[in-house]
């Protein structure tokens, strides 16, 4: 079976209430939906997003573009393709929007062929287990008071969630300290915390902050540097008794091989239109098992599950519901964990006519 087209469709997302993370404010998201046509009628999907809406044509261009790499070439041949889109895209550069490109491309192959030949892609990638322990990661955030905080965490807990994630980023540390106690206090001790600094303090800042929080016993501390200083990000990883999770900003296996050298983390955390989609994300599952370190998916919930589904140093899914809507489909959950589904490739349909709703 060959490549026939590439078609994209672009949409914009607005959130009910903006929401603040040390990276600022979104109030909305631009998504282009990817659709990869075979000869024989055959049809992958996938999705890919930028923040605010802001440069959103530029993806849909890339992967446009990118399309020469794949239109006319045998649809499973997924690894070919990936080989073909990294020499070509050399030139204009191996991180950002090129590899955002291959990402959105090769996800939507990985369904075609899950749906080609009628498996799960979990299964067809090898197959770990049919269910990931899942963490609420669609709230806590740094917009909201604190009393706010307080009742979000019991209602994801009063929801079934056993572990959930909240944003650090206060100007006054003590402001963030007393919102960890304060999440801590109403969930109690026995459902998993995580916090997220996104990348808004330095070496000497994380450490303090991190000894701080030892004492509310987070599953991890997020990406507490900016995502260059892999060299500072050991440091505090080495300082800390917290496990350092981090990776969302991190591109390819050349990025993962090198936090995994200098062992930067003790959790990484590959987001799938970043790290170079479901190929690149087993590649770099399968090196942080080398190194006896877990991964966890970053954002994209209802494709990322396939991966996890797979891996067996998996650890936990984040949820994150911001392009439920935009499926047929809902992610099962069950005593906090998240049920890899049983339907072909990733499992989910677009709903077609939601989406021409919100198209541009
Ligand atoms: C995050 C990612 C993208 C936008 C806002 C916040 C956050 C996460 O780092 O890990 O979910
Ligand atoms: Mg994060």
């Amino acid at each position: 079976m060959k490549v026939a087209r590439v078609v994209t469709r672009q949409i914009a997302v607005p959130l009910p209430k903006p929401i603040g993370s040390a990276l600022g404010q979104i109030s909305s998201f631009g998504c282009i939906l990817v659709f990869v046509h075979d000869d024989a009628g055959g049809v992958g999907e996938n999705l890919v997003f930028t923040l605010n809406d802001r440069r959103t044509g530029v993806v849909r261009r890339m992967i446009e573009e990118l399309a020469d790499q794949l239109v006319g070439h045998d649809a499973g041949h997924i690894a070919g393709f990936w080989a073909r889109a990294w020499k070509d895209i050399n030139f204009l550069g191996h991180k950002g929007v090129p590899v955002v490109g291959i990402s959105a491309l090769d996800g939507a192959l990985w369904d075609l062929l899950g749906k080609n030949v009628g498996l799960p892609l979990y299964r067809l990638l090898g197959g770990a287990r049919d269910r990931v322990p899942a963490y609420h990661s669609g709230g806590l955030w740094l917009s909201r008071s604190q009393q706010e905080l307080v009742e979000e965490a019991q209602s994801f807990a009063a929801a079934g969630f056993r572990a959930m994630k909240m944003r650090l980023g206060h100007p006054d540390p003590a402001v963030d300290i007393a919102r960890v106690r304060a999440v801590r206090d109403a969930i109690g001790p026995h459902v998993r915390l995580m916090a997220d600094a996104n990348q808004g303090l330095n070496e000497s800042q994380a450490i303090r902050l991190g000894r701080a929080l030892e004492a509310f016993d987070l599953t991890w501390f997020e990406e507490p540097l900016p995502a260059w200083d892999l060299e500072g990000l050991a440091r505090v990883a080495a300082a800390l008794d917290t496990p350092i999770a981090s990776g969302e900003t991190e591109y390819t296996r050349y990025g993962f091989r090198r936090m995994l050298e200098l062992r930067s983390a003790d959790v990484l955390m590959p987001d799938l239109q970043r790290v170079g989609g479901v190929s690149e994300f087993m590649r770099v599952g399968h090196m942080a098992e080398s190194h006896d370190i877990p991964v966890s998916s970053h954002l994209f919930p209802e494709t990322s599950i396939q991966v996890l589904g797979a891996l067996a140093n998996a650890n936990y899914l984040e949820y994150m519901p911001w392009f439920s809507d935009l499926y047929n489909e809902q992610l099962v959950f069950d005593g906090g964990d998240a049920l890899v589904p049983e339907r072909p490739g990733f499992g989910f349909t677009f709903n077609l006519d939601y989406v021409h709703r919100l198209e541009r």
